[in-house]
């Protein structure tokens, strides 16, 4: 398992928490999720041979936020 820490611009709510978790967690391969809006950030665990840090961003984008890093 491998973990990252990405930062999203546009999450304004408990909402958007949850649609950036739910769209993260629907990828197969992705463990675990934890997101901060007052950080402004979802750490990422998941299964590197299933999926890497390219689609977790698309998935974001697609969700309607900014991936800031
Ligand atoms: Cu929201």
């Amino acid at each position: 398992m491998q973990t990252t820490t990405i930062k999203i611009k546009g999450m304004t709510c408990m909402g958007c928490v949850n649609s950036v978790k739910n769209v993260l967690e629907k990828i197969s391969g992705v463990d675990r999720t934890e997101v901060s809006l007052e950080q402004a950030q979802v750490t990422i665990r998941y299964d590197a041979e299933e999926t890497g840090v390219g689609q977790l961003k698309q998935a974001i984008e697609d969700a309607g936020f900014d991936v800031v890093n």
